[in-house]
Protein backbone atom coordinates (compact mmCIF):
# COMPACT_ATOMS: atom_id res chain seq x y z
CA UNK A 1 0.00 0.00 0.00
CA UNK A 2 1.53 3.22 -0.70
CA UNK A 3 1.19 5.60 1.74
CA UNK A 4 2.85 8.68 0.48
CA UNK A 5 0.67 9.08 -2.78
CA UNK A 6 0.54 13.01 -3.37
CA UNK A 7 -3.03 13.44 -3.16
CA UNK A 8 -3.32 12.36 0.68
CA UNK A 9 -1.93 15.25 1.74
CA UNK A 10 -3.72 17.39 -0.36
CA UNK A 11 -7.13 19.53 -0.52
CA UNK A 12 -9.25 20.09 -3.32
CA UNK A 13 -11.30 23.11 -4.24
CA UNK A 14 -14.65 22.47 -6.45
CA UNK A 15 -15.19 24.96 -8.88
CA UNK A 16 -18.93 24.69 -10.40
CA UNK A 17 -18.42 27.65 -13.19
CA UNK A 18 -21.44 28.84 -13.66
CA UNK A 19 -21.68 30.65 -10.63
CA UNK A 20 -17.97 31.63 -9.50
CA UNK A 21 -17.32 34.97 -11.28
CA UNK A 22 -18.32 36.10 -14.25
CA UNK A 23 -16.02 38.27 -16.10
CA UNK A 24 -18.08 39.60 -18.89
CA UNK A 25 -21.13 40.67 -17.47
CA UNK A 26 -23.74 38.01 -19.18
CA UNK A 27 -24.81 37.10 -15.41
CA UNK A 28 -22.94 33.14 -15.97
CA UNK A 29 -19.88 32.96 -14.39
CA UNK A 30 -16.89 31.80 -16.47
CA UNK A 31 -13.45 30.59 -17.33
CA UNK A 32 -11.52 34.17 -17.35
CA UNK A 33 -13.64 34.82 -14.40
CA UNK A 34 -11.90 31.82 -12.54
CA UNK A 35 -8.60 32.95 -13.53
CA UNK A 36 -8.95 36.31 -12.26
CA UNK A 37 -9.56 34.79 -9.12
CA UNK A 38 -7.28 31.85 -8.40
CA UNK A 39 -5.54 34.45 -5.07
CA UNK A 40 -8.43 33.63 -3.51
CA UNK A 41 -7.65 30.15 -4.00
CA UNK A 42 -4.17 30.29 -3.32
CA UNK A 43 -4.69 32.34 -0.09
CA UNK A 44 -7.16 29.15 1.19
CA UNK A 45 -4.30 27.03 0.51
CA UNK A 46 -5.64 24.40 -1.61
CA UNK A 47 -3.76 21.91 -4.07
CA UNK A 48 -6.26 21.06 -6.22
CA UNK A 49 -9.16 22.90 -8.49
CA UNK A 50 -11.95 20.39 -9.82
CA UNK A 51 -13.46 22.33 -12.38
CA UNK A 52 -17.24 20.99 -12.98
CA UNK A 53 -17.90 20.65 -16.78
CA UNK A 54 -17.69 23.76 -18.74
CA UNK A 55 -17.66 21.28 -22.26
CA UNK A 56 -19.96 23.05 -24.79
CA UNK A 57 -23.13 21.47 -23.76
CA UNK A 58 -26.79 22.55 -24.45
CA UNK A 59 -27.30 23.13 -20.70
CA UNK A 60 -30.02 21.12 -19.90
CA UNK A 61 -28.34 19.70 -16.82
CA UNK A 62 -25.71 23.02 -16.61
CA UNK A 63 -22.86 21.33 -18.37
CA UNK A 64 -23.33 17.63 -17.18
CA UNK A 65 -24.86 16.78 -20.77
CA UNK A 66 -22.63 17.58 -23.17
CA UNK A 67 -22.55 17.74 -26.55
CA UNK A 68 -18.55 18.16 -27.48
CA UNK A 69 -15.63 16.95 -25.36
CA UNK A 70 -13.30 19.18 -27.20
CA UNK A 71 -14.60 22.12 -27.13
CA UNK A 72 -15.42 24.85 -24.16
CA UNK A 73 -18.99 26.22 -23.78
CA UNK A 74 -19.15 29.81 -25.35
CA UNK A 75 -21.25 30.87 -22.25
CA UNK A 76 -17.90 29.71 -20.17
CA UNK A 77 -15.20 30.96 -22.84
CA UNK A 78 -12.73 29.55 -25.20
CA UNK A 79 -9.60 26.86 -25.93
CA UNK A 80 -7.34 30.06 -25.15
CA UNK A 81 -8.87 31.00 -21.90
CA UNK A 82 -8.91 27.29 -20.69
CA UNK A 83 -5.22 27.19 -21.56
CA UNK A 84 -4.58 29.95 -19.58
CA UNK A 85 -6.33 28.86 -16.57
CA UNK A 86 -3.93 26.11 -16.51
CA UNK A 87 -0.87 27.79 -17.37
CA UNK A 88 -2.21 30.45 -14.40
CA UNK A 89 -3.23 27.39 -12.00
CA UNK A 90 0.14 25.61 -12.67
CA UNK A 91 2.50 28.76 -11.55
CA UNK A 92 0.59 28.88 -8.64
CA UNK A 93 1.67 25.07 -7.58
CA UNK A 94 -2.03 24.17 -7.79
CA UNK A 95 -3.29 21.21 -10.33
CA UNK A 96 -6.53 21.00 -12.37
CA UNK A 97 -9.10 17.76 -12.21
CA UNK A 98 -11.58 18.08 -15.54
CA UNK A 99 -15.17 16.40 -14.84
CA UNK A 100 -15.68 13.72 -16.92
CA UNK A 101 -19.50 12.99 -17.82
CA UNK A 102 -19.14 9.81 -19.85
CA UNK A 103 -21.83 7.83 -18.48
CA UNK A 104 -24.41 9.74 -21.00
CA UNK A 105 -23.54 12.69 -23.43
CA UNK A 106 -26.07 15.10 -24.50
CA UNK A 107 -28.78 14.45 -27.46
CA UNK A 108 -27.03 16.96 -29.20
CA UNK A 109 -23.68 15.61 -29.65
CA UNK A 110 -23.12 13.77 -32.65
CA UNK A 111 -22.71 10.52 -32.04
CA UNK A 112 -26.62 10.53 -30.50
CA UNK A 113 -27.39 12.36 -33.59
CA UNK A 114 -26.01 9.61 -35.91
CA UNK A 115 -26.99 7.08 -33.20
CA UNK A 116 -30.87 7.98 -33.18
CA UNK A 117 -30.64 8.47 -37.24
CA UNK A 118 -31.95 5.44 -38.45
CA UNK A 119 -32.23 1.50 -36.40
CA UNK A 120 -29.18 0.54 -38.37
CA UNK A 121 -26.96 3.92 -38.41
CA UNK A 122 -23.04 2.66 -37.58
CA UNK A 123 -23.18 4.43 -34.25
CA UNK A 124 -26.85 2.79 -33.47
CA UNK A 125 -25.24 1.00 -30.55
CA UNK A 126 -23.45 3.36 -28.78
CA UNK A 127 -26.46 4.41 -27.04
CA UNK A 128 -29.12 1.49 -25.22
CA UNK A 129 -31.71 2.02 -27.92
CA UNK A 130 -34.80 -1.24 -27.34
CA UNK A 131 -38.10 -1.83 -28.63
CA UNK A 132 -41.14 -1.35 -26.94
CA UNK A 133 -42.64 -3.85 -24.12
CA UNK A 134 -44.26 -7.20 -25.84
CA UNK A 135 -47.48 -6.71 -26.80
CA UNK A 136 -47.41 -2.96 -26.34
CA UNK A 137 -47.85 -0.35 -29.19
CA UNK A 138 -44.92 2.55 -29.02
CA UNK A 139 -46.03 4.89 -27.07
CA UNK A 140 -48.18 3.13 -25.24
CA UNK A 141 -48.43 3.74 -21.14
CA UNK A 142 -46.28 0.89 -19.69
CA UNK A 143 -44.50 0.46 -22.89
CA UNK A 144 -40.93 0.79 -22.00
CA UNK A 145 -38.20 -1.48 -22.54
CA UNK A 146 -38.05 -1.55 -18.50
CA UNK A 147 -39.98 0.17 -15.27
CA UNK A 148 -36.94 1.86 -14.48
CA UNK A 149 -37.30 5.44 -13.17
CA UNK A 150 -35.24 8.72 -14.10
CA UNK A 151 -33.36 10.38 -11.67
CA UNK A 152 -35.25 13.34 -12.82
CA UNK A 153 -38.27 12.03 -12.61
CA UNK A 154 -40.17 10.12 -15.34
CA UNK A 155 -39.76 7.33 -16.75
CA UNK A 156 -35.97 6.61 -17.69
CA UNK A 157 -36.94 5.74 -21.17
CA UNK A 158 -37.53 8.26 -24.07
CA UNK A 159 -39.22 7.08 -27.40
CA UNK A 160 -38.04 8.41 -30.65
CA UNK A 161 -40.88 8.57 -32.87
CA UNK A 162 -38.89 8.17 -36.03
CA UNK A 163 -37.28 5.22 -35.31
CA UNK A 164 -39.79 3.62 -33.00
CA UNK A 165 -37.67 2.59 -29.87
CA UNK A 166 -37.03 3.68 -26.84
CA UNK A 167 -33.39 4.83 -25.68
CA UNK A 168 -32.13 4.72 -22.03
CA UNK A 169 -31.77 7.94 -19.84
CA UNK A 170 -31.08 7.28 -15.93
CA UNK A 171 -30.98 11.25 -15.71
CA UNK A 172 -32.80 13.61 -17.79
CA UNK A 173 -34.38 12.85 -21.20
CA UNK A 174 -31.44 15.04 -23.32
CA UNK A 175 -29.20 12.59 -21.27
CA UNK A 176 -28.78 9.53 -23.51
CA UNK A 177 -26.97 6.62 -21.59
CA UNK A 178 -23.81 5.53 -23.56
CA UNK A 179 -23.56 1.99 -24.17
CA UNK A 180 -20.00 0.80 -22.60
CA UNK A 181 -20.32 -2.40 -23.92
CA UNK A 182 -19.30 -1.38 -27.41
CA UNK A 183 -15.63 -0.94 -27.61
CA UNK A 184 -15.76 1.90 -29.85
CA UNK A 185 -17.36 3.86 -27.21
CA UNK A 186 -14.67 2.78 -24.54
CA UNK A 187 -11.98 3.62 -26.99
CA UNK A 188 -13.60 7.04 -28.14
CA UNK A 189 -13.85 7.79 -24.57
CA UNK A 190 -10.29 7.28 -23.88
CA UNK A 191 -8.98 8.78 -26.72
CA UNK A 192 -10.76 11.82 -25.98
CA UNK A 193 -9.32 11.49 -22.33
CA UNK A 194 -5.43 11.42 -23.56
CA UNK A 195 -6.34 14.62 -25.51
CA UNK A 196 -7.00 16.53 -22.37
CA UNK A 197 -4.15 14.97 -20.25
CA UNK A 198 -2.12 16.14 -23.11
CA UNK A 199 -3.44 19.62 -22.90
CA UNK A 200 -2.28 19.73 -19.69
CA UNK A 201 -5.04 18.74 -16.76
CA UNK A 202 -3.99 16.74 -14.07
CA UNK A 203 -6.56 14.43 -13.36
CA UNK A 204 -10.63 13.57 -13.76
CA UNK A 205 -13.27 13.36 -11.82
CA UNK A 206 -15.55 11.13 -13.22
CA UNK A 207 -19.33 11.20 -12.71
CA UNK A 208 -21.42 8.12 -11.85
CA UNK A 209 -19.07 6.09 -12.97
CA UNK A 210 -20.27 3.37 -10.89
CA UNK A 211 -23.07 3.39 -13.51
CA UNK A 212 -21.32 2.61 -16.69
CA UNK A 213 -21.74 -1.11 -16.08
CA UNK A 214 -25.78 -2.09 -16.61
CA UNK A 215 -26.76 -5.44 -17.14
CA UNK A 216 -27.17 -6.08 -20.70
CA UNK A 217 -30.53 -8.11 -19.63
CA UNK A 218 -32.20 -4.82 -18.38
CA UNK A 219 -34.26 -6.37 -16.44
CA UNK A 220 -37.28 -4.82 -14.45
CA UNK A 221 -36.57 -3.29 -10.94
CA UNK A 222 -38.98 -4.19 -8.07
CA UNK A 223 -41.75 -2.29 -7.86
CA UNK A 224 -42.37 0.26 -4.59
CA UNK A 225 -46.02 0.91 -5.39
CA UNK A 226 -45.33 4.62 -6.49
CA UNK A 227 -46.96 4.48 -10.02
CA UNK A 228 -45.60 1.56 -11.20
CA UNK A 229 -42.04 3.04 -11.31
CA UNK A 230 -39.47 0.10 -10.60
CA UNK A 231 -36.21 0.54 -9.07
CA UNK A 232 -33.55 -0.13 -11.63
CA UNK A 233 -30.51 0.91 -9.21
CA UNK A 234 -29.20 -3.10 -8.53
CA UNK A 235 -28.89 -3.38 -12.48
CA UNK A 236 -27.26 -0.33 -13.77
CA UNK A 237 -25.24 0.74 -10.48
CA UNK A 238 -21.72 -0.93 -9.55
CA UNK A 239 -22.67 -3.83 -12.65
CA UNK A 240 -20.84 -6.86 -14.20
CA UNK A 241 -18.00 -4.83 -15.92
CA UNK A 242 -17.42 -2.28 -14.13
CA UNK A 243 -14.17 -3.05 -12.70
CA UNK A 244 -13.10 -3.80 -15.95
CA UNK A 245 -13.78 -0.93 -17.52
CA UNK A 246 -12.30 1.05 -14.86
CA UNK A 247 -9.15 -0.88 -15.23
CA UNK A 248 -8.91 -0.56 -18.73
CA UNK A 249 -9.68 2.91 -18.56
CA UNK A 250 -6.47 3.24 -16.29
CA UNK A 251 -4.10 0.83 -18.04
CA UNK A 252 -5.50 2.70 -21.90
CA UNK A 253 -5.33 6.00 -20.51
CA UNK A 254 -2.65 6.32 -17.55
CA UNK A 255 -0.51 3.57 -18.90
CA UNK A 256 3.41 4.81 -19.43
CA UNK A 257 2.39 8.33 -18.64
CA UNK A 258 4.57 10.51 -16.23
CA UNK A 259 3.19 13.04 -13.41
CA UNK A 260 0.79 13.27 -10.60
CA UNK A 261 -2.72 12.39 -11.30
CA UNK A 262 -5.71 12.57 -9.47
CA UNK A 263 -8.85 10.31 -9.99
CA UNK A 264 -11.66 10.24 -8.29
CA UNK A 265 -14.82 8.02 -9.01
CA UNK A 266 -18.31 9.32 -8.11
CA UNK A 267 -20.05 6.74 -7.18
CA UNK A 268 -24.16 7.05 -5.90
CA UNK A 269 -24.61 4.04 -3.77
CA UNK A 270 -21.12 2.48 -3.36
CA UNK A 271 -21.19 0.46 -0.28
CA UNK A 272 -17.55 0.37 1.43
CA UNK A 273 -17.38 -3.12 0.63
CA UNK A 274 -16.83 -2.14 -3.61
CA UNK A 275 -14.87 0.74 -2.48
CA UNK A 276 -12.18 -1.17 -0.86
CA UNK A 277 -12.03 -2.87 -4.70
CA UNK A 278 -12.53 0.12 -6.87
CA UNK A 279 -9.58 2.48 -4.55
CA UNK A 280 -6.86 -0.66 -4.00
CA UNK A 281 -3.88 0.84 -5.64
CA UNK A 282 -2.99 -2.29 -6.34
CA UNK A 283 -6.38 -2.91 -8.80
CA UNK A 284 -5.60 0.29 -11.14
CA UNK A 285 -9.15 1.50 -11.07
CA UNK A 286 -9.20 5.41 -9.27
CA UNK A 287 -7.69 6.77 -6.23
CA UNK A 288 -10.52 7.11 -4.59
CA UNK A 289 -14.37 7.27 -4.63
CA UNK A 290 -17.16 9.90 -3.44
CA UNK A 291 -19.95 8.05 -1.27
CA UNK A 292 -23.18 8.75 -0.39
CA UNK A 293 -23.87 7.08 2.56
CA UNK A 294 -23.48 10.26 5.23
CA UNK A 295 -25.45 12.28 2.59
CA UNK A 296 -27.93 9.89 2.52
CA UNK A 297 -28.76 9.83 6.14
CA UNK A 298 -31.29 13.02 6.77
CA UNK A 299 -33.56 11.10 3.71
CA UNK A 300 -37.02 10.10 4.74
CA UNK A 301 -38.89 7.93 3.81
CA UNK A 302 -40.12 9.60 0.80
CA UNK A 303 -36.78 10.39 -0.46
CA UNK A 304 -34.74 12.96 -0.45
CA UNK A 305 -37.13 15.65 -0.72
CA UNK A 306 -39.14 14.47 2.00
CA UNK A 307 -35.84 15.07 4.98
CA UNK A 308 -35.92 14.34 8.34
CA UNK A 309 -33.01 15.47 11.47
CA UNK A 310 -29.74 14.17 11.26
CA UNK A 311 -29.03 11.76 14.16
CA UNK A 312 -25.66 12.32 14.69
CA UNK A 313 -25.52 8.56 16.03
CA UNK A 314 -25.78 7.62 12.67
CA UNK A 315 -23.51 10.03 10.90
CA UNK A 316 -20.73 8.71 13.07
CA UNK A 317 -21.32 5.47 12.47
CA UNK A 318 -21.21 5.87 8.80
CA UNK A 319 -18.12 7.98 8.86
CA UNK A 320 -16.43 5.81 11.47
CA UNK A 321 -17.54 3.01 9.41
CA UNK A 322 -15.73 4.09 6.28
CA UNK A 323 -12.53 5.32 7.82
CA UNK A 324 -12.12 1.69 9.69
CA UNK A 325 -13.27 -0.13 6.13
CA UNK A 326 -10.44 2.01 3.89
CA UNK A 327 -7.85 2.15 6.75
CA UNK A 328 -5.37 -0.45 5.20
CA UNK A 329 -6.65 -0.40 1.96
CA UNK A 330 -8.01 2.13 -0.39
CA UNK A 331 -8.55 6.08 0.11
CA UNK A 332 -11.68 8.01 1.14
CA UNK A 333 -12.52 11.50 0.01
CA UNK A 334 -14.07 13.49 2.37
CA UNK A 335 -16.87 16.33 1.80
CA UNK A 336 -20.05 17.72 3.00
CA UNK A 337 -20.75 19.77 -0.01
CA UNK A 338 -20.59 19.96 -3.47
CA UNK A 339 -23.26 20.83 -6.79
CA UNK A 340 -25.91 18.70 -5.84
CA UNK A 341 -25.72 19.11 -2.00
CA UNK A 342 -27.21 21.84 0.09
CA UNK A 343 -25.09 23.92 2.06
CA UNK A 344 -23.83 22.01 5.04
CA UNK A 345 -24.22 24.80 7.72
CA UNK A 346 -27.91 24.74 6.65
CA UNK A 347 -28.22 21.15 6.59
CA UNK A 348 -26.50 19.52 9.43
CA UNK A 349 -25.17 23.22 11.22
CA UNK A 350 -27.41 26.36 12.62
CA UNK A 351 -27.04 28.86 10.38
CA UNK A 352 -28.88 30.99 12.09
CA UNK A 353 -28.11 31.08 16.09
CA UNK A 354 -24.36 29.78 15.45
CA UNK A 355 -23.88 30.26 12.03
CA UNK A 356 -19.86 30.55 12.59
CA UNK A 357 -19.54 28.87 15.28
CA UNK A 358 -21.46 25.32 13.47
CA UNK A 359 -19.33 25.96 9.82
CA UNK A 360 -16.34 26.66 11.86
CA UNK A 361 -17.26 22.87 13.68
CA UNK A 362 -18.40 20.90 11.01
CA UNK A 363 -15.27 22.03 9.03
CA UNK A 364 -13.05 20.70 11.74
CA UNK A 365 -14.75 17.50 12.00
CA UNK A 366 -14.58 16.61 8.38
CA UNK A 367 -10.95 17.62 7.62
CA UNK A 368 -9.32 15.85 10.31
CA UNK A 369 -10.59 12.71 8.98
CA UNK A 370 -7.98 10.11 7.48
CA UNK A 371 -8.93 10.96 3.60
CA UNK A 372 -8.52 13.91 1.10
CA UNK A 373 -11.47 16.78 1.82
CA UNK A 374 -13.16 18.56 -1.21
CA UNK A 375 -14.28 22.14 -0.43
CA UNK A 376 -17.04 23.22 -2.84
CA UNK A 377 -17.43 26.68 -3.37
CA UNK A 378 -18.20 29.32 -0.90
CA UNK A 379 -18.13 26.35 1.68
CA UNK A 380 -15.23 28.23 3.19
CA UNK A 381 -17.11 30.96 3.39
CA UNK A 382 -20.08 29.31 5.35
CA UNK A 383 -22.31 30.01 2.80
CA UNK A 384 -26.07 29.05 3.66
CA UNK A 385 -29.38 27.74 1.70
CA UNK A 386 -30.80 30.38 -0.21
CA UNK A 387 -34.46 32.10 0.60
CA UNK A 388 -36.40 30.76 -2.13
CA UNK A 389 -39.81 32.02 -2.11
CA UNK A 390 -41.38 29.59 -4.76
CA UNK A 391 -40.30 27.20 -8.07
CA UNK A 392 -39.80 30.09 -9.88
CA UNK A 393 -37.06 31.03 -8.33
CA UNK A 394 -35.11 27.88 -8.68
CA UNK A 395 -33.40 26.63 -12.12
CA UNK A 396 -32.08 23.26 -11.39
CA UNK A 397 -34.22 20.55 -13.48
CA UNK A 398 -34.41 18.25 -11.02
CA UNK A 399 -36.09 20.42 -8.42
CA UNK A 400 -37.98 22.02 -11.76
CA UNK A 401 -39.31 18.10 -12.90
CA UNK A 402 -40.03 16.92 -8.86
CA UNK A 403 -42.07 19.77 -8.41
CA UNK A 404 -44.57 19.33 -11.15
CA UNK A 405 -44.64 15.32 -11.06
CA UNK A 406 -45.37 15.87 -7.01
CA UNK A 407 -47.65 18.59 -7.72
CA UNK A 408 -49.44 16.44 -10.35
CA UNK A 409 -50.00 13.22 -8.41
CA UNK A 410 -51.65 15.48 -5.76
CA UNK A 411 -48.95 16.44 -3.09
CA UNK A 412 -49.64 19.52 -1.56
CA UNK A 413 -47.38 22.06 -2.79
CA UNK A 414 -46.31 24.12 0.42
CA UNK A 415 -44.59 21.00 1.08
CA UNK A 416 -43.05 19.97 -1.72
CA UNK A 417 -41.28 23.67 -1.84
CA UNK A 418 -40.27 22.83 1.74
CA UNK A 419 -38.39 19.82 0.77
CA UNK A 420 -37.25 21.39 -2.16
CA UNK A 421 -36.06 24.70 0.03
CA UNK A 422 -34.21 22.30 2.17
CA UNK A 423 -32.43 19.59 -0.47
CA UNK A 424 -32.71 21.17 -3.95
CA UNK A 425 -29.54 21.70 -5.54
CA UNK A 426 -29.78 25.39 -6.46
CA UNK A 427 -29.21 25.82 -2.90
CA UNK A 428 -25.24 25.12 -3.35
CA UNK A 429 -25.52 27.18 -6.59
CA UNK A 430 -26.35 30.55 -5.50
CA UNK A 431 -23.67 32.81 -7.05
CA UNK A 432 -20.10 32.67 -4.61
CA UNK A 433 -20.60 36.04 -2.72
CA UNK A 434 -17.01 37.72 -3.01
CA UNK A 435 -18.25 41.37 -1.27
CA UNK A 436 -21.53 43.30 0.12
CA UNK A 437 -22.02 44.83 -3.38
CA UNK A 438 -25.30 44.34 -5.18
CA UNK A 439 -24.38 41.53 -7.13
CA UNK A 440 -22.18 40.22 -4.21
CA UNK A 441 -19.54 40.86 -7.05
CA UNK A 442 -19.88 37.55 -8.91
CA UNK A 443 -21.45 39.57 -12.24
CA UNK A 444 -21.91 43.20 -13.40
CA UNK A 445 -25.16 41.80 -15.20
CA UNK A 446 -27.82 39.82 -14.14
CA UNK A 447 -27.31 36.24 -12.68
CA UNK A 448 -28.62 33.44 -13.79
CA UNK A 449 -29.74 32.64 -10.49
CA UNK A 450 -30.62 35.40 -7.34
CA UNK A 451 -27.60 36.04 -4.87
CA UNK A 452 -28.63 35.21 -1.74
CA UNK A 453 -29.41 38.23 0.32
CA UNK A 454 -27.45 37.73 3.04
CA UNK A 455 -24.08 38.48 0.81
CA UNK A 456 -24.03 42.04 2.90
CA UNK A 457 -22.64 40.39 5.66
CA UNK A 458 -21.34 37.03 4.87
CA UNK A 459 -19.29 37.40 1.66
CA UNK A 460 -15.01 36.76 1.18
CA UNK A 461 -14.04 40.43 1.49
CA UNK A 462 -14.96 40.33 5.11
CA UNK A 463 -13.44 37.45 5.80
CA UNK A 464 -9.80 37.78 4.52
CA UNK A 465 -8.92 40.32 7.33
CA UNK A 466 -10.79 38.87 10.19
CA UNK A 467 -8.85 35.81 12.00
CA UNK A 468 -11.83 34.08 13.48
CA UNK A 469 -13.82 34.12 9.97
CA UNK A 470 -14.61 30.94 7.94
CA UNK A 471 -12.11 31.63 5.62
CA UNK A 472 -9.41 31.74 8.14
CA UNK A 473 -10.59 28.72 9.84
CA UNK A 474 -10.71 26.45 6.52
CA UNK A 475 -7.46 28.10 5.93
CA UNK A 476 -5.81 27.04 9.15
CA UNK A 477 -7.10 23.28 8.67
CA UNK A 478 -5.45 22.80 5.19
CA UNK A 479 -2.28 23.89 6.42
CA UNK A 480 -2.57 21.29 9.48
CA UNK A 481 -2.87 18.92 6.53
CA UNK A 482 -0.06 19.90 4.96
CA UNK A 483 2.31 20.37 7.97
CA UNK A 484 1.25 17.30 10.35
CA UNK A 485 1.54 13.78 8.56
CA UNK A 486 -0.66 12.61 11.33
CA UNK A 487 -3.32 14.16 9.73
CA UNK A 488 -3.22 13.14 6.14
CA UNK A 489 -2.37 9.19 7.26
CA UNK A 490 -2.80 8.86 10.83
CA UNK A 491 -4.77 5.67 11.65
CA UNK A 492 -8.67 7.07 13.11
CA UNK A 493 -10.45 5.84 16.28
CA UNK A 494 -13.73 7.17 17.54
CA UNK A 495 -14.87 7.92 20.94
CA UNK A 496 -18.01 8.31 22.56
CA UNK A 497 -19.76 6.70 19.45
CA UNK A 498 -23.03 6.97 21.17
CA UNK A 499 -23.51 10.49 22.32
CA UNK A 500 -25.60 12.26 20.39
CA UNK A 501 -23.67 15.82 20.76
CA UNK A 502 -20.13 15.44 20.57
CA UNK A 503 -18.00 14.06 17.61
CA UNK A 504 -14.49 13.31 19.14
CA UNK A 505 -11.84 11.15 17.44
CA UNK A 506 -8.19 10.42 17.57
CA UNK A 507 -5.79 10.08 15.02
CA UNK A 508 -2.06 8.63 15.90
CA UNK A 509 1.03 8.34 13.58
CA UNK A 510 3.65 6.60 15.73
CA UNK A 511 4.21 8.50 18.99
CA UNK A 512 1.96 11.49 17.48
CA UNK A 513 -1.66 12.19 18.63
CA UNK A 514 -4.26 14.48 16.94
CA UNK A 515 -7.79 14.73 18.96
CA UNK A 516 -10.23 16.34 17.95
CA UNK A 517 -13.21 17.12 20.17
CA UNK A 518 -16.18 18.73 18.93
CA UNK A 519 -19.81 20.09 20.09
CA UNK A 520 -22.10 19.58 17.24
CA UNK A 521 -25.15 20.87 19.02
CA UNK A 522 -26.39 24.32 20.46
CA UNK A 523 -26.32 23.44 24.25
CA UNK A 524 -22.83 23.46 26.24
CA UNK A 525 -21.25 20.00 27.02
CA UNK A 526 -18.25 18.37 28.79
CA UNK A 527 -16.34 15.96 27.41
CA UNK A 528 -14.36 13.29 28.75
CA UNK A 529 -10.70 12.84 27.78
CA UNK A 530 -8.18 10.77 28.62
CA UNK A 531 -5.64 11.90 31.56
CA UNK A 532 -2.96 13.87 29.97
CA UNK A 533 -4.01 16.19 27.15
CA UNK A 534 -4.52 19.99 28.41
CA UNK A 535 -4.72 23.59 26.68
CA UNK A 536 -1.46 24.01 25.99
CA UNK A 537 -1.63 21.07 23.41
CA UNK A 538 -4.53 22.74 21.37
CA UNK A 539 -3.12 23.56 17.95
CA UNK A 540 -6.57 25.15 16.29
CA UNK A 541 -10.28 26.03 17.68
CA UNK A 542 -13.17 28.09 16.72
CA UNK A 543 -13.41 29.75 20.46
CA UNK A 544 -11.58 32.12 21.84
CA UNK A 545 -10.07 30.40 24.96
CA UNK A 546 -10.74 26.57 24.81
CA UNK A 547 -11.04 25.49 28.63
CA UNK A 548 -9.23 21.76 28.57
CA UNK A 549 -7.91 20.35 32.15
CA UNK A 550 -8.59 17.67 34.24
CA UNK A 551 -9.44 15.01 32.23
CA UNK A 552 -12.06 16.72 30.36
CA UNK A 553 -13.27 19.75 28.03
CA UNK A 554 -15.85 22.14 28.70
CA UNK A 555 -17.37 23.07 25.17
CA UNK A 556 -19.72 26.15 24.57
CA UNK A 557 -22.50 25.64 21.43
CA UNK A 558 -20.36 24.26 18.08
CA UNK A 559 -17.33 24.52 19.74
CA UNK A 560 -14.79 22.47 18.56
CA UNK A 561 -10.95 22.12 19.50
CA UNK A 562 -8.03 20.36 17.90
CA UNK A 563 -5.34 19.36 20.08
CA UNK A 564 -1.65 17.41 19.00
CA UNK A 565 1.09 16.54 20.95
O1 LIG B 1 -28.64 14.83 -6.61
C1 LIG B 1 -28.92 13.78 -7.10
C2 LIG B 1 -30.27 13.49 -7.61
O2 LIG B 1 -31.09 13.25 -6.49
C3 LIG B 1 -27.94 12.74 -7.23
O3 LIG B 1 -28.48 11.48 -7.39
C4 LIG B 1 -27.10 13.07 -8.43
O4 LIG B 1 -27.86 13.01 -9.58
C5 LIG B 1 -25.97 12.08 -8.48
O5 LIG B 1 -25.16 12.47 -7.44
C6 LIG B 1 -25.21 12.16 -9.78
O6 LIG B 1 -24.69 13.44 -9.96
C7 LIG B 1 -23.91 13.71 -11.04
O7 LIG B 1 -24.50 13.31 -12.27
C8 LIG B 1 -25.68 13.99 -12.65
C9 LIG B 1 -25.59 15.51 -12.51
O8 LIG B 1 -26.88 16.07 -12.61
C10 LIG B 1 -24.97 15.91 -11.19
O9 LIG B 1 -24.83 17.30 -11.12
C11 LIG B 1 -23.66 15.19 -11.10
O10 LIG B 1 -22.92 15.56 -9.97
C12 LIG B 1 -25.92 13.64 -14.09
O11 LIG B 1 -24.77 13.93 -14.84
Amino acid sequence: HDRTAWWQSAVVYQVYPRSFADSDGDGVGDLRGITARLGHLQRLGVDVVWLSPVYASPQADNGYDISDYRAIDPSFGTLDDFDALVADLHARGMKLVMDLVVNHTSDEHPWFVESRSSRDAPKRDWYWWRPPREGFEAGQPGAEPTNWGSFFSGPAWHLDEATGEYYLHLFDRKQPDLNWENPEVREAVYDMMRWWLDRGVDGFRMDVVNFISKDPALPDGATTGVGGVGDGFPHFATGPRVHEYLQEMHREVFGGREGDFLTVGEMPGVTWQDAVLFTDPARREVDMVFQFEHVSLDHGPGGKFDPRPLDLRLLKASLGRWQTALGEVGWNSLYWNNHDQPRVVSRFGDDDRWWRESATALATVLHLHRGTPYVYQGEELGMTNAPFASVEDMRDVESVNHHREAVAAGADPEVVLRGLRAMGRDNARTPVQWDGTPNAGFTSGEPWLAVNPNHTWLNAAAQYDDPRSVFNHYRRLIALRHEHPVVAVGDFRMLHPDDPALYCYERTLGERRLLVVANLGGEPRTAGLEPGWDAGHVVLANSDEPRVADGHAELGPWEALVLLR
